[in-house]
């Protein structure tokens, strides 16, 4: 029976990725990108044939927390397998799928801690983990983060001192010349996040980062009537350094590269913990603006 539309442990959506790879009549396949502190397998999902088209990378569950960002991606994975072919939008690139970015920290949030945030590498002897979104070379330890290692947005001792980033900044470099767009799947608040995340500078493209971004937010709000907010970080929400869409904009030369933040809206107190019938509204609404912006690169 499918995950689709529940909240699946870390083993669970492996095991489901190497399921539907097996079905897809050698549509999608699977590539264990590395393992993580704790020895889990990272496992992208890779749907169309590699190595010759344009491509897009989506992760979700950098965060542990974010629980419904996994399981809109895995909704967004399965209305890709079955639509891929016949949508020229879909088919025109390679997509490669991470549903679980951070897999030490989504199980210890399904086990110990439900609002665990950062990842389960010892840091000190009282505190564990580092964030997984601040520990990337971009701007690495400025705006937004702590050095206390006990704090929710401590970077780690140096960029990509974490096994689950250092595996995804590896395939990323390894598929950078065909990269076109990098999406990152957070929660909450409704948001579109354009570049940069680490300070109000803008990027000598950032008419067709809003340009685009404000064609999915439209395609969002066409699904189930969403009003997701489009801007920077330090313009909408707060600076943050040494995050993953940086990094794969500024470093890696992903020229669209995005941050969402899903359901629910910002009103919400603890909307970490949402039910699981948002999650399917959820992957509706992603899925259109995906399917939309990928239309639209140029
Ligand atoms: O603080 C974060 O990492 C993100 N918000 S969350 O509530 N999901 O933790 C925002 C990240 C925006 N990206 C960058 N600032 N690079
Ligand atoms: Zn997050």
């Amino acid at each position: 029976d499918s995950i689709v539309g529940t909240y699946a442990r870390h083993g669970e959506i492996n095991a489901w990725l190497d399921a539907v790879a097996a079905e897809s009549n050698g549509l999608a396949t699977v590539e264990t990108i590395g393992q993580t502190y704790e020895g889990k397998d990272m496992k992208v999902l890779k749907i169309g044939e590699d190595g010759t088209k344009p491509a897009i990378w989506v992760d979700a569950g950098i965060h542990a927390r974010e629980w419904i960002a996994p399981a809109t991606l895995v909704y967004i994975i399965d209305k890709f397998l079955s639509e891929y072919n016949s949508r020229p939008e879909l088919n025109k690139y390679t997509w490669y799928m991470l549903p679980v970015a951070n897999p030490d920290g989504y199980e210890y949030s399904h086990t110990s801690d439900r609002l665990w945030r950062k990842t389960r590498s010892p840091q000190s002897r009282r505190c564990t983990g580092v964030d997984p979104n601040r520990n990337w070379d971009s701007h690495f330890g400025e705006a937004g983060t702590s050095s206390n290692p006990c704090s929710n947005v401590y970077p780690g001792t140096a960029p990509f001192s974490e096994k689950c980033t250092q595996n995804i900044r590896d395939f990323i470099n390894d598929h950078k010349d065909r990269l076109k767009m990098y999406l990152s799947f957070h929660s909450y608040s409704e948001l579109w996040l354009t570049p940069w995340g680490w300070g109000r500078e803008k990027p000598s493209d950032n008419d067709e980062m809003m340009r685009v971004a404000n064609l999915g937010k439209t395609a969002v709000q066409g699904v189930n009537g969403k009003s997701w907010i489009v801007g920077a970080p330090p313009d909408i929400l707060y600076a943050a350094s040494g995050g993953s869409y940086d990094w794969a904009k500024e470093k890696a030369g992903i020229k669209y590269a995005y941050t969402f933040e899903l359901r629910p809206d910002g009103n919400a107190s603890n909307g970490f913990v949402i039910p699981a019938s948002e999650i399917l509204p959820s992957g509706k609404e992603v899925y259109a603006a995906v399917k939309k912006v990928a239309s639209e690169l140029i």
